[in-house]
């Protein structure tokens, strides 16, 4: 096994520069944002930033609250195991597997410390119906108001908790998106779309990753077997996303996210309308995923 094709936290993090920003994302306060600043200097021309003082009234989410909130509901959990990050992706048979829990459980198992070990990670669980809204949701209320994105209608918060050190592999959506930092620091990498072919997206044929994830490593990436990551590096982003943060992501930007390290982690995404629908041009592979992914959505409504 090559290790230019493996993830090591604890390599990585000996690496002097780790935790330095780079490629300038602009930080603005959500108090200076109005609906027209935000959308003539990121919506249209799809660039990420950096909201501060959103999350206020809601930061630090401490684990005792979530769990008296919400530990009672089950969810799915994904469970990456204890060897994945040490393996090339090409080799990853699924993209994770998963198992049925508490939300009190897994924080159970993130204060035992099995979280972290078997990298376990409470990812993509709604949360609009449930007791956490009343937290949460004022705050996305005022990115809402002060930005004008528009929420989906389907589609309403969505909750991260996980161990520090944790990484969420290099992968893009479909759909604008918000990630807000609720408890603890990310180092979140971007990429813009435009860095699509120099990031190795699975294909399709591939069949146990999606297309919208990139095969290698970027931090310890292997020029010879990807050569053109060398030209994407040269265009990375890196942003370290603090508590009580949030950041923008037009649709198709590319985005790896670690936590650094810490007992835990939590935060909550939003994904919001892609407004005007044009800006799908600026982005057309996540377009044509997001098409993909609608129409198998109406055959199953149909079947
Ligand atoms: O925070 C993470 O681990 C991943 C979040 C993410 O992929 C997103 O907000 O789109």
């Amino acid at each position: 096994m090559s290790t230019s094709q493996s993830y090591s936290p604890e390599h990585a993090q000996n690496r002097a520069d780790r935790l330095n920003e780079r490629g300038e994302v602009p930080r603005v306060s959500i108090f200076d944002m109005t609906p027209q600043r935000f959308r003539h200097e990121f919506q249209l021309p799809s660039q990420p930033v950096v909201l501060t003082h959103a999350l206020e009234t809601a930061t630090p989410l401490n684990i005792e609250k979530l769990v008296s909130l919400v530990g009672e509901i089950e969810v799915l959990t994904r469970i990456y195991g204890e060897d994945r990050f040490s393996r090339p992706k090409t080799e990853w048979k699924s993209y994770c597997e998963m198992q049925s829990m508490t939300i009190a459980k897994y924080c159970e198992h993130l204060n035992d410390g099995s979280a972290k070990r078997d990298h376990m990670y409470l990812a993509l669980i709604e949360m609009g119906q449930t007791a956490l809204r009343t937290v949460v949701g004022p705050c996305l209320d005022l990115i809402a108001r002060n930005t004008g994105l528009r929420q989906h209608p389907k589609i309403d918060m969505n909750l991260w908790v996980g161990p520090g050190g944790h990484l969420e592999p290099l992968h893009y959506d479909g759909m604008d998106g918000t990630l807000s930092q609720f408890r603890g620091a990310k180092r979140v990498s971007l990429f813009s779309p435009k860095q699509t072919k120099n990031l190795y997206p699975f294909p399709v044929s591939h069949g146990k990753m999606p297309p919208t994830f990139s095969q290698p490593y970027i931090d310890q990436p292997d020029f010879v077997q990807y050569p053109k990551l060398a030209q994407a590096l040269e265009h990375r982003k890196v942003i370290i996303l603090a508590e009580g943060e949030t950041l923008y992501m037009p649709v198709g930007w590319w985005h790896e996210i670690e936590a650094i390290e810490t007992d835990y982690i939590c935060s909550i995404n939003r994904f919001w309308i892609v407004d005007p629908i044009w800006r799908y041009a600026q982005a057309p592979e996540a377009a044509f995923f997001q098409l993909v992914g609608k129409l198998r959505q109406l055959r199953n409504t149909v079947k």
